[in-house]
C-alpha cells in the first residue's frame, strides 16, 4: 500500500512511539524540558524517519489524527513523569504542530481537550511551531492567539533559517525562539556563525523571551553558546531523543 494508507493502519496498530529529548538550563545541566519527537517503527521498512513521514501525513490530512495522538501521548507521559519522580521530572513538555494542524479550525479546542483530559496544567505545554507554518498569517496565527490564551507557551522552531524571521516577531505572538542548529553547527569557529546567534540572542533578550540553542553535539559548542548567553541547550551532547530518557532512571541506578 502507498505511505499515506500505512500511517492510518500504523495508527491502528500501536506503530507510532513519541521519544524525549531532553532540553537542560546551563550551568547545572538541568532537564527542564522535553520535547516529543514522533517515531515510526514499521514492521517490514523498520524505524520511518518522521521527516519521510509528516509531510505525507500533511498531505492527506492524517497529521491531524496522528497529530492529536502524539500531543495526547506526550501530554500524558509528562503527568506521569510528574507523579514518578517529583521535581526531578522536567517543568514541561514540547510538542512540533504541523502547518496543517496548525491552520485547521478547532485546533486550539482539541488542545484544551487534551490539557483537560490529561490533567496537564496548559503552562508546562509549549507548541513547537516553524516560521512557514505561520508565516503568512491567516488561522494560523488566530490559532496561536488562542492557545496564548489557554496560557500555552508557542516556541518558534528553526529560528533564523525561515523567510522573514526578525518580521514575523512583530506580528506573531512567541514566548521561545529555538536557534536552528545550522547556527551552533559552526558556533566555535570565527566568523559570521557566531556572530549570528549572538545577534539572535540580543533579540530574544531584548523582547523578553527565551532562546533554546538546538543541535549541540559537543561541550565546545555548549561553552561557545553559554558565553554568548544561552542557557538552555538541547542536542546529543546533553541527549538524544529516547522513550526514557537519563532523568527517569533513579539516582542510584544511573550508571
Ligand atoms: O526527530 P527527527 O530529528 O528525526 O525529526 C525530523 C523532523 O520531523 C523534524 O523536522 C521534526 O520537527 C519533525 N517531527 C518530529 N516529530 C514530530 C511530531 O511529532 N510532529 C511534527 N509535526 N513534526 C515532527
Ligand atoms: O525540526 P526540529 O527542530 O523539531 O527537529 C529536531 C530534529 O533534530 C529531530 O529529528 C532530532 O532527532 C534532531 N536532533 C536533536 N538534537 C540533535 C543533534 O544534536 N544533532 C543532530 N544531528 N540532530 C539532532
Ligand atoms: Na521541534
Ligand atoms: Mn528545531
Amino acid at each position: 500500500a502507498r505511505l499515506g494508507a500505512q500511517i492510518r493502519h500504523a495508527l491502528g496498530m500501536n506503530q507510532f512511539q513519541v521519544v524525549y529529548q531532553p532540553i537542560v538550563a546551563m550551568p547545572e545541566q538541568r532537564v527542564v524540558a522535553v520535547e516529543a519527537l514522533v517515531r515510526w517503527h514499521h514492521p517490514r521498512l523498520g524505524t520511518v524517519s518522521p521527516a519521510h513521514f509528516i509531510p505525507v501525513a500533511e498531505r492527506n490530512g492524517l497529521i491531524v489524527e496522528l497529530g492529536a495522538w502524539i500531543l495526547r501521548t506526550a501530554c500524558e507521559q509528562l503527568v506521569r513523569w510528574i507523579g514518578e519522580l517529583g521535581p526531578a521530572a522536567p517543568d514541561r513538555v514540547s510538542v512540533n504542530v504541523s502547518a496543517r494542524q496548525l491552520a485547521r479550525p478547532g485546533f486550539a479546542g482539541t488542545v484544551a481537550d487534551v490539557l483537560a483530559a490529561t490533567g496537564l496544567p496548559a503552562w508546562r505545554l509549549t507548541v513547537e511551531v516553524t516560521e512557514t507554518a505561520v508565516f503568512d498569517g491567516g488561522p494560523a496565527v488566530t490559532a496561536l492567539h488562542e492557545l496564548r490564551a489557554l496560557g500555552v507557551r508557542i516556541a518558534l522552531d528553526d529560528f533564523g533559517t525561515g523567510h522573514s524571521s526578525l518580521g514575523l516577531l512583530q506580528a506573531v505572538p512567541v514566548d521561545i525562539l529555538k536557534i536552528d542548529k545550522s547556527f551552533v553547527d559552526r558556533i566555535t569557529e570565527a566568523g559570521r556563525h557566531a556572530v549570528i546567534a549572538e545577534a539572535m540572542m540580543q533579540v530574544s533578550n531584548g523582547l523578553g523571551l527565551d532562546a533554546v540553542a538546538e543541535g549541540v553535539e559537543t561541550a565546545e559548542q555548549a561553552e561557545a553558546l553559554t558565553r554568548i548567553g544561552y542557557r538552555l541547550l538541547q542536542g546529543y551532547h546533553f541527549g538524544r531523543p529516547e522513550a526514557e530518557p537519563g532523568f527517569t532512571r533513579r539516582p542510584e541506578s544511573r550508571g
